[in-house]
């Protein structure tokens, strides 16, 4: 039996990737951090199944443990402050969890574990300010946020194990990918859960900031599995994953109350300057025909059938809620 050690399993990834090696029949381990009240609400439904090992990013000592009990043949460094906006608010904790945390994983698995295969979470943030267009493995980067430059950097840091210590490590540079278990702070998320409530006359607008921004939307759950696959390969390499089409907040906002017949979604949309970004991404598009061509992975859900899934599954949630 194969072990893992997923590090972000309490997260959006996190839950997914732990169902999908569960399905592989993997032994799974998860990093946690202490909180005053528990927040398993994503994997709750499997934690009977996976053992759980108390660690932060910002303690090495915890890192280097938590390889050692779980003894992994892959790890997963899904971990990180991954909220853009609160990159401005909380920089330097940024740069410690998003960047230096990548580092810590990294020594510590070169000492305990160095024959496991790491997957390091690197994102199209990365590309910021795009320098081509669709991108690619080989597009330049530059950052528009401190997370993007702390992605740049943990980018950098896993090739550089990787060329220094002959280790097999991988970025998999993920472009957004959503689903029910999204934040409630993230675009996709706000817009689904916001559309849910003004349906069951819970809420009657929803406020936003910048509707022209366009993104490369996938489903979280498709993601998880070009991230195992990237690890089943023989040599280690990095991959764009990506649908290759994209779109704007305000498309998402219109298919969203297309799902519960709202045509005059303006009624209920408002926009605010709290909500725009001191420097913003406005036009991100992955090309992932590498990773197709060698991984054979492609993503199934479409973006319309995304929006479908999140808007009902809220609006399921809030009417569970509310009994
Ligand atoms: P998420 O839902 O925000 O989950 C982040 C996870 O990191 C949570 O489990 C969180 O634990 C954990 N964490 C944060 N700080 C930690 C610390 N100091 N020590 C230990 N654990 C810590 O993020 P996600 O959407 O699943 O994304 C997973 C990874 O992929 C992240 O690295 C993200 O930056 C990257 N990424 C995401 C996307 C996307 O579109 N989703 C795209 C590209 C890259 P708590 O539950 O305790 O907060
Ligand atoms: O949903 P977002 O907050 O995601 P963002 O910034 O693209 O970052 C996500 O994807 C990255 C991959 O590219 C990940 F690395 C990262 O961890 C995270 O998962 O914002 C998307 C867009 C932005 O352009 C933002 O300005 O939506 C725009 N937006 C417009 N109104 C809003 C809002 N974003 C948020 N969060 N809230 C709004 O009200």
């Amino acid at each position: 039996m194969k072990r893992a050690l997923i590090t972000g399993i309490t997260g959006q990834d996190g839950s997914y990737l732990a169902e999908f090696l569960l399905s592989k029949n993997y032994k799974v381990f998860g990093l946690t951090r202490r909180t005053s009240t528990p927040n398993y609400e994503r994997i709750k439904h499997i934690q009977d199944q996976i053992e759980l090992i108390p660690g932060d990013l910002l303690d090495q000592q915890s890192l280097t443990s938590a390889i050692s009990l779980s003894n992994p043949d892959e790890i997963y460094n899904l971990a990180a402050q991954s909220f853009v906006a609160t990159s401005w608010s909380q920089p330097v904790l940024t740069g410690e969890f998003t960047a230096l945390g990548t580092t810590r994983m990294l020594e510590s698995m070169r000492q305990v574990k160095p024959d496991a295969k790491f997957y390091q979470a690197s994102s199209s943030e990365m590309f910021g300010e795009v320098q081509e267009t669709p991108q690619t493995e080989k597009t330049p980067f530059h950052p528009r946020s401190p997370y993007g430059v702390a992605k740049v950097y943990a980018h950098w840091i896993t090739i550089n194990y990787r060329e220094s210590y002959d280790l097999f490590t991988v970025s998999g540079i993920l472009f957004n990918h959503e689903s029910p278990r999204r934040g409630l702070e993230f675009v996709t998320r706000k817009i689904s859960h916001g559309v849910a409530k003004i349906h069951l006359g819970q809420q009657d607008s929803l406020i936003l900031g910048n509707l022209d921004a366009k993104r490369d939307w996938g489903f979280s759950g498709d993601y998880v599995e070009a991230m195992w696959l990237m690890l089943q390969q023989s040599k280690p390499d990095d991959y764009v994953i990506a649908t290759g089409e994209n779109h704007s907040v305000q498309e998402f906002v219109e298919a969203a109350f297309k799902v519960v017949g709202i045509t005059n979604w303006k009624k209920y949309v408002k926009t605010s300057k709290e909500f725009y970004r001191p420097a913003e991404v406005d036009f991100l598009i992955g090309d992932a025909t590498k990773a197709k061509k060698a991984l054979g992975w492609k993503p199934k859900v479409s973006f319309a059938d995304l929006v479908k899934l999140m808007v009902e599954a809220d609006i399921k949630l809030l009417q569970k809620n509310s009994q």
